[in-house]
């Protein structure tokens, strides 16, 4: 069935596009570590309206009463650590969005205690909403652990996993039910973006692959 197929064309084409899914599998997780973001900015204070936080393509922006990047060398021994800098809300609400309002996937986030003084003010728990573009949403509660000792030998930070959270358009992230308070942390949220998240399919991966052999056969039988 080949026969009439230019096969060395076919061939290259095949290649090209098993290389530009391989790359594209390579580069669709983004990381968003603050970590190139200076320590001490300011995203919203005394629960005036702020500035959106502008990073790896997405906006980040903040409803609440103060939120801002730091670290425990920004001159709050109250603050967790992860070595890092990191988000920090105090009754915030952020929400991400990508820059080009393209769909993405959420697959991990960390998050941590945040406390100015009293453990009172802690969030327990995490909530995150995922909204699709029809606007309907996904939503996963985490439970923070209360370890918490800052620079300490103690990790401060926990990994959560998220399932669900599949080419959606925006995301919602809130800490809940603090005493006083409801501050957390976040930092290392893993974002891939649509389409690219997913592998090719079996069914295309064999086709692809038993036309590679097949063409890959035929020139063999040219050349020998
Ligand atoms: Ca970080
Ligand atoms: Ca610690
Ligand atoms: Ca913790």
């Amino acid at each position: 069935m080949f026969k009439n197929f230019p096969g060395k064309h076919l061939f290259k084409a095949g290649v090209t596009a098993l290389s530009l899914t391989m790359v594209m599998g390579q580069a669709s997780a983004t990381t968003i570590d603050f970590n190139a973001i200076p320590s001490g900015t300011i995203l919203q204070q005394s629960g005036l309206p702020g500035t959106p936080l502008v990073t790896n393509g997405f906006q980040i922006t903040a409803a609440g009463f103060s939120s801002g990047v730091g670290n425990t060398n920004s001159g709050n021994p109250a603050l967790p650590d992860n070595g890092t800098n990191f988000l920090f809300g105090s009754n915030t609400q952020f929400t991400f969005t990508a820059l080009d309002a393209s769909p993405f996937s959420l697959s991990s986030f960390d998050a941590a205690e945040f406390q100015l003084g009293r453990t009172d003010t802690f969030a327990s728990e995490i909530r995150v909403t995922g909204v699709f573009g029809d606007f309907s949403t996904v939503v996963q509660f985490f439970d923070l652990d209360f370890i918490h000792d800052g620079p300490g030998g103690e990790e401060d930070f926990q990994t959560f996993f998220t399932s669900g959270f599949d080419d959606i358009v925006a995301l919602r992230i809130v800490g809940l039910n603090g005493v006083r308070a409801r501050n957390y942390s976040l930092d290392n949220i893993v974002f891939a973006s649509e389409g690219t998240a997913s592998v090719p399919e079996p069914g295309a991966l064999a086709l692809l692959s038993l036309g590679l052999l097949g063409l890959g056969a035929v020139r063999r039988k040219r050349t020998s």
